[in-house]
């Protein structure tokens, strides 16, 4: 069974949508993806064959997936979206094999993760585009501005960031690095200042140098800290008055390697700020990729693109068939099922 909602999936696993950045390239990210994510074999059906000694699932067997799927940060409600398929076709003795019981998962994850795959477009109006990023400490929002900063200076568009983190020592510079090196201008003023006097002076530079996208960083903050999450209110309606529509994307950047406490955070910040999407950062690390599940289970926020790297080309746009494929290790050379 699979989804009529999802892109194609090649014989290699991989996706077939066409976008300005190549399929080639696309294949390429999401074999590197599968490779990173517990080193290219599947958290969920590592040895399935050998859980299904006779070739058909029992009620242990069935266990054994929901404790999978728990611990790869899938959450509950999405662990128990995904069960109920499986009972349902164990009930009706339609699991005959380990082919079934992938297909049946396989089905359950695109039915969650497709309806959040809604790739940033950047659109001909209006412009500049403003984007703002927002996370908790460490997420990966400076770096993945630098990496979005090249992907759209390649597409053509004039880019502009403005360095919103006032108060971490050396953010302004770490923004600054990555401009250079894309040949991007940075917008920034002392340590200490308001930031939403920068994203408005900001704004007010792209205007008059007719840029087409302005990304707009932020300091670190956690989602309980209620004083600095008024600061990000005070940036969007400051941005306001010079744009009522603006900023276009609010993009909350998580770290995948923080499972169920990504979920949190997302949640807090969307009620607080209101998110247009999410970037899920740090796929390669320790991170078993489930909590992408919970997150669209839970907020069905579009989920724009996902990090498996600290390079420019580690950053590429969420697609739901490829990353289910990854995350089942199917296809391209790892062990399937
Ligand atoms: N392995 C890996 N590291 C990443 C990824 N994205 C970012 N990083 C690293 O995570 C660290 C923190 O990244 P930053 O971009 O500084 O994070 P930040 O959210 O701006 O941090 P603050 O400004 O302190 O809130 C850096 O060492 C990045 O290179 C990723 O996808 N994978
Ligand atoms: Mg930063």
């Amino acid at each position: 069974m699979t989804s009529t909602k999802t892109p194609e999936i090649d014989s290699a696993g991989n996706g077939t949508c066409e976008t300005e950045s190549g399929p080639e390239r696309r294949r390429g990210f999401f074999r590197r993806l599968r490779q990173r994510l517990n080193k290219g074999q599947s958290w969920l059906t590592y040895d399935l064959a050998h859980l299904l000694p006779g070739g058909k699932p029992s009620e242990d067997f069935l266990e054994e997936m929901e404790t999978r799927l728990l611990s790869g940060d899938v959450g509950v409600n999405a662990t128990t979206r995904i069960m109920e398929g499986l009972d349902k076709k164990l009930w009706r003795d339609e699991l005959k094999d380990a082919g079934a019981v992938v297909d049946t998962i396989r089905a359950a994850m695109l039915d969650i993760l497709a309806p959040c795959e809604a790739p940033l477009a950047i659109p001909g109006a209006p412009r500049p585009f403003v984007i703002l990023m927002v996370g908790v400490n460490g997420s990966g929002k400076t770096t993945t501005i630098g990496k979005l900063a090249r992907r759209f200076r390649d597409q053509g568009l004039n880019v502009m960031l403005a360095a919103g983190d006032t108060f971490r020592a050396a953010a302004v510079e770490q923004l600054q690095v990555w401009g250079d090196r894309n040949g991007v201008p940075v917008i920034a003023q002392q340590a200490g200042a308001d930031p939403a006097a920068v994203m408005f002076d900001a704004l007010e530079a792209a205007r008059a140098r007719d840029a087409d996208v302005l990304i707009g960083d932020t300091a670190g903050r956690l989602h309980t800290q209620d004083n600095l999450m008024e600061e990000l209110k005070k940036v969007k309606r400051v941005l306001t008055k010079l744009d009522a529509s603006a900023p276009h994307e609010t993009l909350i950047v998580l770290d995948a390697s923080l499972g169920q406490n990504a979920l949190v955070q997302a949640a807090r910040f969307h009620e607080a700020v209101g998110l247009t999407g999410i970037v899920m950062t740090k796929l390669d690390g320790t991170a078993k990729g489930g909590v992408l599940l919970a997150v669209a289970e839970k907020l069905g926020v579009p989920i724009r693109f996902i990090g498996i790297g600290e390079s420019a080309e580690d950053l590429d746009e969420f697609r739901a068939g490829p990353f289910v494929e990854a995350l089942l290790g199917t296809g391209g050379g790892t062990e399937s099922p």
